[in-house]
């Protein structure tokens, strides 16, 4: 099984072992990387942050087809794909974008996909009377089902907003099929009653593939239902019960990870937040977060989002 791995990187940091280096993903500032997010960091050390995604094998091939770009090695690939998010075309131009994704994936006999990170510019914009994220989602949604792909087979994933005018998302697929976890305390998102749009978002909660668990985003909603409006130490605390409750689930696949271990990506909607979170985190013996930066989370009500990754 080919494995990955995970770094982060300050600006002016070296990246090792290059000719491992699937991809890299200034997550903010503006170092170069195969994907810019742009996304504003928060907190004491705010300079530019990338993720290196890097294989235990070698990458064999490096390639571009349109707007995507991938790497190959051993049994994984990795890709960005940055695409124009016109005013009013937002559903269309997703599904433009995971039709190449899963064009490409099945091509490369990598059908699998383990991870897929969304970043929507300006996510909350109102586009004809409808939320862009939710025009998203029907993209999202028409592209997986015109290959007859089931929702359970969706992968873990982000939905988070950024600036500019560009859907920027980054995958992971694999020749062979991660394991999904879900939340029992949580609706299964492609589940969500059509309260929260016509089409729903497609996403496992968790992934177990390629030597890692992938967490995807999480955040204060329990049921279907946001909790916690308006206080965002609340909304951390039941943040992080929905993570413990993952990481319960993952144990029944026989991945031990404890919650230390988890290394969290924590998204803002407010910078000034930041204080009240860490202090949330801190109290609940977590280490300290890789990454904190100021993004809008989809639903308007919700103040924080955390992703993680822990070897497995
Ligand atoms: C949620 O739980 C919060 O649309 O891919 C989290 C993770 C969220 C992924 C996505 C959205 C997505 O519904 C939002």
């Amino acid at each position: 099984m080919t494995r990955i791995s995970l770094d982060y990187l300050g600006d002016g940091q070296g990246i090792a072992a290059p000719d491992r280096v699937l991809g890299v993903i200034a997550l903010s500032g503006s170092s170069p990387a195969d994907l810019s997010i742009g996304l504003p960091a928060v907190g004491p050390d705010s300079g530019g942050l990338r993720e290196v995604w890097r294989a235990d094998e070698d990458v064999t091939r490096r390639g571009a087809t349109g707007n995507l770009r991938y790497a190959r090695a051993g049994a994984l690939l990795f890709g960005v794909l940055e695409q124009t998010l016109p005013n009013g075309g937002t559903a269309e131009a997703a599904k433009a974008a995971y039709d190449a994704m899963l064009d490409l994936i099945a091509a490369e006999g990598c059908p699998h996909l383990v991870r897929v990170s969304n970043y929507i510019a300006d996510i909350t914009r109102d586009e004809n009377g409808e939320e862009r994220y939710r025009a998203f989602n029907a993209g999202r949604q028409a592209a997986f089902e015109s290959r007859n792909r089931r929702s359970t087979q969706a992968p873990a994933a982000c939905g988070l907003g950024c600036g500019g005018d560009a859907l920027r998302l980054f995958f992971l697929a694999s020749e062979t099929p991660g394991h999904n976890i879900e939340n029992p305390r949580q609706i299964s998102a492609f589940d969500y009653p059509k309260q929260y749009g016509e089409t729903p978002p497609l996403f496992a909660r968790a992934t177990v593939a390629a030597g890692m668990l992938l967490i995807s985003g999480t955040s204060s909603i329990v049921g279907h239902e946001t909790v916690h409006i308006g206080d965002v130490a609340a909304q951390a605390d039941e943040t992080l019960r929905n993570l413990d409750a993952l990481l319960a689930e993952a144990r029944r696949l026989n991945v031990q990870v404890d919650r230390q271990a988890l290394r969290l990506k924590v998204y803002l909607r407010h910078a000034r937040d930041q204080p009240a979170v860490a202090s949330r985190l801190y109290d609940a013996g977590l280490s300290a977060p890789v990454a904190w930066l100021q993004s809008d989370v989809c639903r308007p009500e919700l103040d924080v989002e955390m992703e993680a990754h822990a070897p497995s």
